[in-house]
């Protein structure tokens, strides 16, 4: 059942627009469809009855919270994230910014243990709770994409979903804090003493993960009660999505755009951090094996839909993505230019 959110938002455009939130406990038939209608108009939708244990979520949320309360210096020896590790306001490469810190992990079990070194005093406990986390959230992300290639009639219906499930699969985990605003009357946050020692930064109207579309195949978000998050419609208007830790938030990835020929886009989003709370989010990108080549799935090319993307290697498209700015459409690049004039 697809239910828009309980308080309509109003736009100056004056209209009402509600997040599909998708209830799994559903019959297959009827979910593949919901599955694939939200993933068709919003590029986005959340679960509910997911089946991820509440303990998965809440042990990584207390070994998140513990780290990311330790004095700065400590957090900085698990850094600078290039790509990996802990990370403060730095965003990719390129010179992006935001009002953040983080965590950015490769989904590999070994090159979890190797880095939990560097992150905790014990390092095989929190290993140990990443990986758990990391293989019940693949695990929904591949039956989100195996009803996916249910509902778009795919002839093999795990296309999708091998390409996450392949040992050598990309896929990555990103832990985000998002530090309280300062100068919120009446927080109750101690935020001087907070924001010096524990933490990145603060200040007022801040973005905190600025306007992006996340390049793999799906990402599944867990956030704590906190909003910031917003989404880009396809239609260019930006709306809030109201927060739920008991549910997870699904995005469509530039990759999938371009496997499905298009029919799903991938969804523009951004984190902003005004909040007098702090603000957790746990990302799970589900991506393909570096040389996983990325086409078209024949099902969804036809002499009325040809093809719009070159094929590419997950490899190639990272190495593009990496020499890009955040907000950069990456998938851009990767067109087939087709030409209308005719051949005289
Ligand atoms: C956006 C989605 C994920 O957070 C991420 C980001 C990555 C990074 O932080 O290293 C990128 C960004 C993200 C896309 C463009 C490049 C790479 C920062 C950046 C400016 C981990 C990812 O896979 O792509």
């Amino acid at each position: 059942m697809v239910v828009p959110s309980p308080s309509p938002i109003w736009t100056k455009k004056t209209r009402a627009v509600g997040i599909p939130a998708i209830d799994l406990s559903l019959g297959r038939p009827e979910l593949s469809e919901l599955i694939l209608r939200a993933s068709e108009e919003y590029g986005f939708f959340k679960v509910t009855n997911h089946g991820v244990p509440k303990r998965a979520v809440s042990r990584l949320e207390e070994e998140a919270v513990e780290f990311f309360a330790k004095p700065v210096s400590e957090k900085q020896r698990a850094g600078p994230a290039v790509p990996f590790g802990y990370g403060c306001k730095n965003i990719g490469p390129n010179g992006d910014t935001g009002e953040l810190e983080y965590l950015l992990l490769h989904s590999d079990p070994i090159s979890i243990v190797e880095r939990s070194k560097t992150i905790c005093s014990d390092p095989s406990d929190f290993s140990s709770v990443v990986n758990d986390y990391i293989a019940t959230v693949r695990e929904l992300t591949c039956e989100i994409l195996d009803l996916l290639a249910e509902g778009l009639w795919l002839s093999d219906k795990y296309a999708l979903s091998s390409l996450i499930r392949d040992r050598q699969s990309d896929s990555l985990l990103r832990i985000n804090h998002y530090p309280p605003a300062k100068d919120v009357k009446n927080s109750g946050w101690d935020l001087s003493s907070r924001l010096d020692q524990h933490s990145c930064g603060g200040g007022n109207g801040r973005v905190g993960f600025g306007e992006h579309s996340d390049p793999q195949i799906l990402t599944l978000l867990w956030s704590n009660d906190v909003e910031g998050l917003q989404i880009c419609l396809h239609d260019g208007l930006w709306i809030p999505v109201p927060p739920d830790p008991s549910a997870f938030y699904v995005m469509v990835g530039d990759v999938l755009q371009a496997l499905t020929n298009g029919k799903l886009r991938s969804v523009r989003h951004r984190a902003m951090a005004n909040s007098p709370k702090p603000r957790m989010s746990m990302v799970y990108f589900g991506a393909p094996p570096l040389n996983a080549w990325i086409s078209p799935l024949p099902e969804l090319v036809a002499p009325q839909a040809p093809t719009l993307y070159r094929p590419f290697t997950w490899g190639e498209y990272k190495k593009a993505m990496y020499s890009l700015r955040l907000s950069d459409s990456r998938l851009d690049l990767f067109k087939i230019q087709t030409s209308n004039k005719i051949a005289s």
